[in-house]
């Protein structure tokens, strides 16, 4: 069919690489076919998880947990044990980890992960074909205080800056990291392959609490930064096994959404953190309007939508899973086609003193609700996941 003219072609930078991947479809707009990844160069695993998250979006949403194997509310790195697993039956299709703390000097994690313990979770999710997705809470480099030091740093580490050597070199132990994570290949004998990896760096950054986000660099100092960084790790780093997420927090409209876009060319997942249209099922409008912006926003860039982070601390609202989250995702045929939710981490109360979880635990209040949630047959677990690394055959 003749419906998709090379003039119907966007002429953008990413315009090659986009018009190899378009595909003439009968009586639609054309459907984005193949890997338009960032990285032309992807290891195939890496394809693989692009395309077939991609498919499945729509299908499934898959259910994700931040730090799900290193701890959770009454334990602390206990080999196997996840508070998911323990209350649902199943891992978690979607691991979420953070690399803050990569920056300094072989220390844990800024959440007290050791990187060695850390990698082994990661790869141990991997062989079970979960999902991984790194996000970096990164310290200031200007002034070495925490991420949520708001100095202004953006400008001193692009390149020229008064910073950027010391940048490239946290980028340089994280190029280091990521690519010191393997597991064995498919077939026996095969050797190792690299583990895919989502990751989402200068996250939230429509929000003012971190030294990326709004008011503390313009849009065109984050932009020059994100793609930089994509450049950097993937061009001179020759780092293969990443999916590029780029998120902001709330927003209001797709505009505001694309504020700080780095562009098409710099991004395989739009993602966005919503901790406030999910308190109660009163916001269900406007929790699934945002939804509903991200997943056309992604479909028209032939990309991933994620809610890349939700969650309500503590979950008060015992049937917080189905009637506010899930409610929330189905009450709209496009919102439903989000491809993950990710709820943040369960901190260990014996360390931190303080009831900071997400998920529930075994005799948490909403431990039933969390299983309808689980059972729901648009929900997907890690033992409901089709494998994800194995290319798809050629529509
Ligand atoms: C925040 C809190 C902090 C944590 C940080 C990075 O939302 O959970 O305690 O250090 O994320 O994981």
């Amino acid at each position: 069919m003749e419906r998709c003219s090379k003039r119907a072609l966007p002429r953008s930078a990413a315009a090659p690489l986009a018009a190899l991947f378009l595909a003439c479809s009968a009586g639609g707009p054309p459907e984005p076919r193949g890997p338009a990844l960032v990285d032309p160069g992807a290891t195939a695993e890496t394809r693989a998880l692009f395309v077939n998250l991609r498919r499945l979006a729509g299908k499934a949403v898959l259910f994700g947990h931040q730090d799900d194997l290193a701890y959770g509310v009454h334990w602390f790195n206990q080999p196997g044990r996840s508070d998911v697993k323990e209350t649902a039956g199943s891992y978690p299709a979607v691991y979420g980890w953070d690399v803050g703390g990569l920056e300094g000097d072989a220390g844990p994690s800024l959440d007290a992960v050791g990187f060695e313990r850390q990698r082994g979770w990661i790869t141990e999710g991997y062989r079970r074909r979960g999902v991984v997705t790194l996000s970096w809470h990164m310290r200031n480099p200007v002034t070495g205080g925490t991420a949520w030091d708001t100095t202004q740093a953006v400008v001193a580490i692009l390149p020229g800056g008064a910073q950027h050597e010391h940048y490239t070199l946290w980028l340089d132990r994280f190029a280091e990291y990521v690519t010191s994570l393997r597991a064995p290949g498919r077939e026996d004998g095969a050797g190792e392959v690299l583990v895919p990896v989502i990751f989402r760096p200068f996250h939230e950054t429509s929000g003012g609490w971190f030294w990326w986000g709004a008011r503390h660099a313009t849009a065109d100092e984050y932009r020059r930064l994100w793609r930089f960084t994509v450049e950097y790790l993937r061009d001179q780093r020759e780092v293969h096994n990443v999916l590029w997420a780029y998120s902001t927090d709330v927003f209001d409209s797709k505009e505001a959404y694309l504020e700080r876009y780095p562009g098409d060319a710099y991004v395989d997942v739009l993602g966005f953190d919503d901790y406030q249209s999910v308190r109660t099922p009163a916001t269900r409008g406007l929790f699934a309007r945002r939804l509903r912006d991200v997943v056309e926003l992604a479909e028209a860039r032939g990309k991933i939508p994620a809610l890349s982070e939700t969650g309500v601390e503590a979950v008060p609202d015992s049937l917080w899973w189905t009637g506010t989250l899930l409610a929330g995702i189905k009450s709209d045929s496009v919102a439903r086609r989000i491809a993950w939710v990710l709820v943040w981490r369960n901190a260990s109360f014996e360390r931190e003193h303080r009831y900071h979880f997400f998920a529930p635990y075994p005799g948490h209040p909403s431990a039933a609700d969390f299983v309808r949630f689980r059972e729901d047959s648009l929900v997907r677990f890690e033992d409901e996941l089709p494998d994800l690394y194995l290319a798809p055959p050629s529509p």
